[in-house]
């Protein structure tokens, strides 16, 4: 198949950016097209993959104290979330509004408009009256457009451990912009991994289906779908590993031979030493303290932490100072 030279789109230069680096990588939002979702939910069902079991478990538990400053006031708001991927743990606290006759607008936002469409249809269907306003795009193009009602009180959702998938650095540039983005007072639902057992937590990234290294290998399926790219997914492995002192898991793909691979769409062929590394994914987990000073250094204050019984997870809760 023949391919246009396409330098245009944040993909492209991204991917011709991150493979001509000294240390190559690639970065794990571009995860996310119609095979990666497919996958990812996979991986969330995954028994290995204990993140989104613990964290349903805890939105069921605690529903009513999270939703509390809500539900008493009576007054409409904003619920916009983070990245709502399928919706499924968020529908607890959805069901659990509706079923208290709250008024509310939802603002899903995320970067895959095919999962936004599935999402919407799915609501419609569970909760016809509910205002749904689904926004497609980056957290950050969001964040400057604003598209939810002003003068509103805010509840804004980032579940999932998705700020996992910045390192710390970004993490405070995104929590601060989500900061300046709300009101004194409005609230942040934020879904943390917590450090723990090095090995629980390298087995999530490393099920024996090879579900998660098959998530991991299509970002090179999608630079040879989308850009023209030959890249024979057998000479690459998938590579994840955990550092306890820094609470980084970090995907990896390696190259297992010395090979060149050639990008069309880019103009570009790409050379690896035999054992070179692409790195694709950071999944940071968190102990209590460092959240202590996430919060207050992007301008919270935690409320209150929702935790599951083994201290895997937490949901918590910060309110804008
Ligand atoms: C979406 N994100 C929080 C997942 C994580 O755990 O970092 C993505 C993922 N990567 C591998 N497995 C799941």
């Amino acid at each position: 198949m023949e391919y246009a030279i396409n330098t245009e789109t944040e993909f492209a230069r991204d991917v011709l950016e991150g493979l001509t680096a000294t240390n190559k990588h690639l970065s794990s939002k571009y995860f996310y097209d119609q095979r990666g979702d497919v996958l990812f939910q996979k991986i969330m069902k995954l028994p290995e993959y204990y993140l989104t079991q613990k964290e349903f478990s805890i939105l069921d538990q605690y529903k009513d104290a999270i939703l509390q400053p809500f539900l008493s006031s009576g007054q409409p708001f904003n619920l916009v979330e983070m990245g709502a991927g399928d919706g499924l743990k968020t529908k607890i606290l959805l069901r659990y509004l509706q079923d208290s006759g709250c008024n509310y607008t939802y603002y899903p936002i995320d970067i895959s408009g095919t999962v936004l469409e599935q999402l919407k249809c799915d609501l419609k269907q569970d909760f016809p009256s509910m205002c749904i306003t689904p926004i497609t795009g980056t957290y950050k193009r969001a964040l400057e457009e604003q598209k939810w009602e002003e003068g509103r009180r805010n509840l804004f959702l980032f579940l999932g451990a998705n700020i996992g998938n910045f390192d710390r650095e970004l993490a405070v540039n995104m929590l601060r912009r989500i900061s300046e983005a709300l009101n004194a007072g409005d609230y942040l639902l934020i879904g943390f991994d917590l450090k723990k057992d090095p090995e629980v937590i390298l087995q999530a990234y490393n099920d024996p289906k090879g579900v998660t290294r098959d998530f991991n290998l299509n970002i090179l399926s999608r630079i040879n779908k989308e850009l023209g790219g030959d890249f024979d997914l057998a000479k690459f492995k998938h590579w994840p590993m955990y550092d306890p002192l820094t609470g980084e898991c970090r995907s990896y793909l390696i190259s297992m031979e010395t090979q060149k691979v050639t990008i069309s769409g880019l103009d570009k062929e790409v050379y690896f030493e035999k054992a070179e590394p692409i790195h694709t994914e950071v999944s940071k987990k968190y102990n209590n303290y460092e959240l202590g000073q996430l919060a207050e250094e992007s301008g919270f204050v935690i409320t209150r932490d929702f935790e599951d019984k083994e201290h895997f997870f937490t949901d918590s809760l910060w309110q804008k100072q």
